[in-house]
Order: structure tokens, then C-alpha cells, then sequence
């Protein structure tokens, strides 16, 4: 339609978009990573969030905001540990994912030292967390994080537990020597770490560089000195004053001082020792005690390091050779369908438990019939299974040779394996449906992705909480979670049993938390609700879209199909789906208690908005015509008045609708000025509410 002259949305647009929703998700990891040492995902999956947006920002300079996260390089600490500021900034290190991107490296280094001979260091990438330690007249002084690679966290009475760091060097040293290193957990003791965490009802360690930040990161030091802690040491700062001309001769001074050096780091006097370093390091590393991710590859010389120098957030000296995702073979024992909230059958594979890079699976998606066909898995099957991007477990396929005939070809149920419904394959669908909106499966799911982090994030209500919310009948569909009290929940079983066979009780800090999320979920933008609300084919960015139409759940519910259509990202396919919900009696009737327990249906305007009836106190009484009561009480809220459900002398106006209460009454007794709507929609826009003339 560019004939009309109306722009079609460019890739630029949606280049804005997507790095927007990047930067949101980055944030989001860092903070989990970062402030709650909770990753959800892994290093792996976050980097390629990174590439994805350095690549757009790469593109588009202009798209380059100051508060992206690749402005900086990690998050921020908190405020549990005093910062520290780094002496010289931690940089971070550029990946090579395979050796494809290795020799691309190489070749540029060969042709940037032009002829010269140029030795590389190997040394194996040790999956734990960074410190950054000073020594002053060759004592320990301070212990800190790396932090956001400028300033990190005092950590100095937790690092003096791990008994590889020395607390006095071995050399005679005067003033301030800055040394930097890895801390990590063995293998062995992050499994044993994990089985008491386990024996305790705590939280398992996702992998063992979880375990290392966090005990690091404890409150207590005795805990941390509980922790099975080590660390190697690879890099010294003054290099200059101590006269170290080299990286094989720093880490020569690091062993001499007393450090724990690793030992197969190595010398290679050429780009093809490199290659061979790397593809050894590949075969050496399951049977290393300790969980290593790739190897570091630096440039020998630092006055070749110097010439080489920096990019804004690595060193171009070196390089971090990540390795390709580890495979495992293990037994396919059954193939299970789990039933999504739109009634999606999704068939998932259940093996005996492996560990790959470096956590235990079981399960794998499967995602569809035709997948299972395509992949040729029989139950019985000895499997290759392997995690997509280190995180998510994927079955690459059966090991054929291995079969013994006792294998079984798996079929897709035609019944609901959640309520029995018959379920149904549309045409043209690689997906089978139970159609059963009623289906306890798909309820389920549906009150999980509502509570989920895009759309109402009701931290605390997971997946437990909510079957045992289902279980006990005190919630059957998401407008119920508005009606649980504290009552409800304080001592709720969880479902779950201490060692000793005592059911565990949700507590009431916990409780009271729950229902501080749930009353906090009534305030999420509208786009949120949108999203939460599972409409079919309604991601969270055609939430946004509507949201950003319509303005409010009223507005969206009146559009036609032809109108809901023209709204940009909104093609007739989901235009009709958007429509059918709406159509459904259901909906509307579960939308209806949803605003009844105060869920705002409305798109947020306070921030923008002027605070012109800031110090104002209004009430209302009687019916508007055109606001329901909450509508009209959010746009006085949102311009920064009060709204009050009983008129005093300290109110300021009372609005009066069709057949008004006793308020205005009382309003009159009292003296306070009253306002008809369209004076109280005079006042929301920033005018008197009488005419002037
Ligand atoms: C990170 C790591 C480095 C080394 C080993 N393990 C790591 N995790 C090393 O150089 N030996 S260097 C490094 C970084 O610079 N971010």
C-alpha cells in the first residue's frame, strides 16, 4: 500500500522493536544473574541475547541507547557487599563458537603482528565465578566480584575461606599487587553440595558455577568456609613494575607467589598448536574434576597485546573458544503428552536421568506427532540427547545399531490424557487439541501463564502453589486467585514432604509475599493483561499492539474483526481469534470479575499524564454515563488526584452521576462543590470545570 503513501513498517521499525524487547530481556537475566544469583538461562542463551542485539545496534548506530546492556559490561552490584572498584577494568571476552570462528580469529591475529612470530597462551575456561583480589605489602587486603567489570562487590571475609587463595604472598612484595583469577566448585562436591541442599528442602545449584557465585556470596562466611571452594589464578596487573614482559611469564609469577595456577595451561608457538590445544581440551574435559566451557586463547607478548589493544568491552588479544554442546546417550522410557492452555498436545520424551553440560535431564520436548516421526524414536530406544544452546534438553535421535527388537513404536493418543475429551488434529495443523475449555490440564495452564513473568508476575504462584490452589478447589479459574485470603494460603500444604515424611506448610511470610504479588498483579499495564488473558495467536507483542490501539480491555472487546485487522502486526488470523474471545460468554463473564476485583483494564497514562489535580480529593457517586466508576476514578488517579469513598469537609469535588447515594447528600449538608461528568471530563483535561464566559 506504499502507492497511497501510507509507510509500510520497515525492517528498521522492527529492528527498534526487537532490540527494545531485547534490552528488556537482558536486563532481566542480568538481574536474575546478578542480584539473585537465579539465572533462568544459561550463559550460552544470554550471550546469544547479547550477539542478537549487538548485531542490531551493529546495524542501526542509531538504535544504540546510553542504558543499553552492551553499554556496559554486566549489571550493577547490589547493596549486601560495599563496592569495591576495580584498580583496572575486568574486561570480558569475546567468543568464538567453533572452530570456524577460532581460525577467523587466528588468521586476523597472524595478519595483524604482519610476518613477526606471535606466540598464543591456552588456558582451559573454568566455568566458575571472577575475583579480583589485592595484596598490600604481600597481604590479602580485599577479595571482590567482577561485577559490572568497573566496580564489584567486597567479598573479602568469604575469599579468605578458600584455601587455595593465599593469605600472605610467598614473594617479598612491596605496595599493592592486583591479581585476578576464577573460583570454582569441583565437580564432586557441587553433587554432594546439591544432595544436602537437597536432604534440607533447599533450592539444587543449577550447575556448579552457580554454586561458586553463590557461596561466595553468602552473608555468612562460616558458610562459604563450608563450601568446597578453589581457584586459579591467570592474570597479574602491575605487570610493568614487576617486570613480567609476558602472559607465560605472569602466570610463571603467579605459581612462584603461591597461587594455584591451572596445569594444562600451555605455550603454543603457532595458530595450528592453538587449533590442537583446543580439540585436546574437547576430549580432556569430562574427565577434568572441575566443569570447564571453552579455553582462553591469548596473545603471548604484551607489547603485541598492547598494539592490539581493546574493543569497547574486550580485550582483541584474546579469545574466548566456547565449546559446541556435549551429547549424552541415555534410555527413551516413555512418551508422555502434556496438555498446554489452548489445549495444545505436546508430546515430551521421559529418559533416564543424564548429566549434560553440567545439570541432570530427564525430559525433553518432542514439540508434535510429526516431530516423533521425523525424529524415529521408539520407547526403548537408546537416545542422543543434548541441550539446545547449553540449556534446553533436545533428543537429537535414536542410536539404531543398539535396538534389540524389544523396542516399541509410540502413537498420539486421540483422548485428552488430562480430562479424556476426544481430541482433534485441524487441517493443515501439525498440532492435536483436546477442545475442552474446561479441561483441569489446560486450567492449569492457564493460571501459570496468566501468574507467569510477561504477563501479571505473581511471583510465588509456581507450579506447585497452583495445582495444590486447584487441587483443593480454592481456585478453578484466574479470577479466583483475587478472591484467596491470607487464610487460604498460610499452612496450605504444599504438597511436598521433609525427609522425615512431614508434609511441608506454606508459611506466612511466604503467604503474606503471595498475597502482596497477587494484589500487586491488579496494576500491570494493560498490554500485560492482554498477553496473560491467552488469546489465542496473542503473543506479548501483538499484545502490546492492541494494547496500544485500543487503550483499554472496553475499547478491544468493542472492535470489529475488519477494524482489529488494520491495527499494524494484526493479520486477519489473529483479528478472528481476538473477536472469537471476545464473542465467548465465558470470557466476558471471567473479564467482568476480573475488573470486580479491581484488575485495571485500562492502558496506564499516570506518567505521562501532568499532575494537574495533584492534592485534589474526589468522590463519586451515582452512575456516569460514559465511565464506569474505576475508569473514572483511574483518570483522576492518573493526574495525580485522591479518590475517596466518603465525602468530608477535606474533600474537594464530588462527581454525581445518575441516581447518586447519600454522598451527595452529604456533600451538600457539607458544602462541597459538586461536578457533573462532562465537568469532571472538563477538569481531566486540564481546564476549569465551569465555562468561563
Ligand atoms: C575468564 C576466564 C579466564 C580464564 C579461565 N577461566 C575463565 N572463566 C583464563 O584466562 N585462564 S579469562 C576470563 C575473562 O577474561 N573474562
Amino acid at each position: 500500500m506504499a502507492s497511497d503513501g501510507v509507510e509500510v513498517p520497515g525492517d528498521r521499525d522492527r529492528a527498534a522493536e526487537r532490540a527494545r524487547k531485547l534490552r528488556e530481556e537482558i536486563r532481566h537475566h542480568n538481574w536474575r544473574y546478578y542480584a539473585l544469583d537465579e539465572p533462568e538461562i544459561s550463559d550460552a542463551a544470554y550471550d546469544a541475547l547479547v550477539r542478537e542485539l549487538e548485531a542490531i545496534e551493529n546495524e542501526y548506530p542509531e538504535l544504540v541507547t546510553p542504558d543499553s546492556p552492551t553499554q556496559r559490561v554486566g549489571a550493577p552490584p547490589g547493596d549486601q557487599f560495599a563496592p569495591v572498584t576495580h584498580v583496572q577494568r575486568m574486561y570480558s571476552l569475546d567468543n568464538a563458537m567453533g572452530l570456524d570462528e577460532l581460525d577467523a580469529w587466528l588468521e586476523r591475529m597472524e595478519r595483524e603482528v604482519g610476518g613477526r612470530s606471535c606466540a598464543y597462551v591456552c588456558e582451559l575456561k573454568i566455568d566458575g565465578s571472577s575475583i579480583a583480589l589485592t595484596y598490600e605489602d604481600g597481604r590479602l587486603a580485599t577479595a571482590a566480584t567482577r561485577g559490572d567489570g568497573t566496580t564489584g562487590e567486597d567479598v573479602t571475609a568469604n575469599a579468605r575461606t578458600v584455601k587455595s587463595i593465599p593469605l600472605v604472598l610467598l614473594h617479598e612484595a612491596e605496595g599493592r599487587i592486583d591479581v585476578r583469577g576464577e573460583v570454582y566448585m569441583p565437580k564432586e562436591s557441587f553433587a554432594r553440595l546439591n544432595e544436602e541442599q537437597d536432604e534440607a528442602g533447599q533450592q539444587p545449584f543449577a550447575n556448579p558455577r552457580n554454586a561458586a557465585a553463590g557461596s561466595l556470596r553468602q552473608k555468612d562466611p562460616a558458610v562459604t568456609a563450608s563450601r568446597d571452594l578453589s581457584a586459579f589464578m591467570y592474570q597479574v596487573v602491575q605487570t610493568r613494575a614487576l617486570g613480567i614482559t609476558t602472559q607465560s611469564e605472569a602466570l610463571g609469577w603467579l605459581r612462584a607467589a603461591g597461587f594455584k595456577v591451572n596445569p594444562d595451561i600451555t605455550t603454543c608457538a603457532s595458530a595450528d598448536e592453538v587449533r590442537a590445544f583446543c580439540e585436546r581440551a574437547l576430549e580432556i574435559r569430562n574427565d577434568l574434576p572441575y566443569e570447564i566451557d571453552g579455553v582462553v586463547v591469548k596473545v603471548d607478548s604484551f607489547a603485541l597485546q598492547d598494539e592490539l589493544g581493546y574493543t569497547a568491552k574486550a580485550p582483541r588479544w584474546a579469545i574466548a573458544f566456547k565449546f559446541p554442546p556435549e551429547e549424552k546417550t541415555t534410555t527413551l522410557t516413555d512418551i508422555r503428552v502434556s496438555v498446554g492452555r489452548t489445549g495444545a498436545m505436546t508430546p515430551y520424551a521421559v529418559f533416564e536421568p543424564v548429566t549434560v553440560a553440567g545439570s541432570t535431564i530427564a525430559r525433553a520436548t518432542l514439540h508434535n506427532e510429526d516431530e516423533v516421526a521425523r525424529k524415529g524414536v521408539l520407547i526403548g530406544d537408546t537416545i542422543v540427547v543434548r541441550k539446545a544452546g547449553d540449556v534446553i534438553p533436545e533428543v537429537v535421535g535414536p542410536v539404531e545399531r543398539l535396538r534389540d527388537g524389544s523396542e516399541r513404536a509410540w502413537e498420539m493418543p486421540d483422548h485428552c490424557p488430562s480430562c479424556g475429551a476426544k481430541a482433534y488434529r485441524p487441517e493443515g495443523e501439525a498440532v492435536w487439541r483436546c477442545p475442552n475449555a474446561a479441561c483441569p490440564a489446560q486450567r492449569h495452564e492457564r493460571i501459570l501463564h496468566w501468574a507467569g513473568r510477561g504477563a501479571m508476575d505473581i511471583d510465588g504462584l509456581g507450579e506447585e502453589i497452583a495445582a495444590r490452589l486447584e487441587e483443593t478447589g480454592l481456585v478453578s479459574d484466574i479470577a479466583d486467585l483475587y478472591a484467596l485470603t491470607f487464610e487460604d494460603l498460610a499452612g496450605l500444604d504444599t504438597g511436598r514432604t521433609r525427609k522425615d515424611g512431614s508434609a511441608v506448610l506454606l508459611g506466612e511470610t511466604i503467604a503474606g509475599k503471595l498475597m502482596a504479588s497477587i494484589e500487586a498483579s491488579k496494576e500491570r499495564p494493560l498490554a500485560r493483561l492482554l498477553f496473560g488473558l491467552g488469546v489465542r495467536h496473542v503473543g506479548s507483542t501483538v499484545a502490546e499492539a492492541l494494547a496500544d490501539a485500543y487503550g483499554s480491555v472496553d475499547a478491544l472487546a468493542g472492535a470489529s474483526e475488519a477494524e482489529l485487522a488494520e491495527v499494524e502486526g494484526v493479520g486477519p488470523v489473529i483479528a478472528e481469534s481476538v473477536r472469537r474471545f471476545f464473542d465467548a460468554e465465558e470470557n466476558l463473564a471471567l473479564i467482568g470479575q476480573l475488573r470486580e476485583a479491581g484488575v485495571r483494564m485500562e492502558a496506564e497514562r499516570g506518567e505521562e499524564l501532568p499532575q494537574t489535580l495533584a492534592g485534589l480529593t474526589f468522590v463519586l457517586t451515582g452512575a456516569l454515563e460514559r465511565w464506569t466508576r474505576d475508569e473514572a476514578a483511574n483518570a483522576l488517579k492518573a493526574r495525580g488526584a485522591k479518590v475517596s469513598g466518603s465525602v468530608s469537609k477535606k474533600t474537594s469535588y464530588v462527581v454525581v452521576g445518575a441516581e447518586p447515594g447519600s454522598k451527595f447528600d452529604k456533600a451538600r449538608e457539607l458544602g462541597v462543590t459538586t461536578l457533573a461528568e462532562d465537568e469532571m471530563e472538563r477538569l481531566l483535561e486540564g481546564e476549569p470545570p465551569g465555562d468561563e464566559a
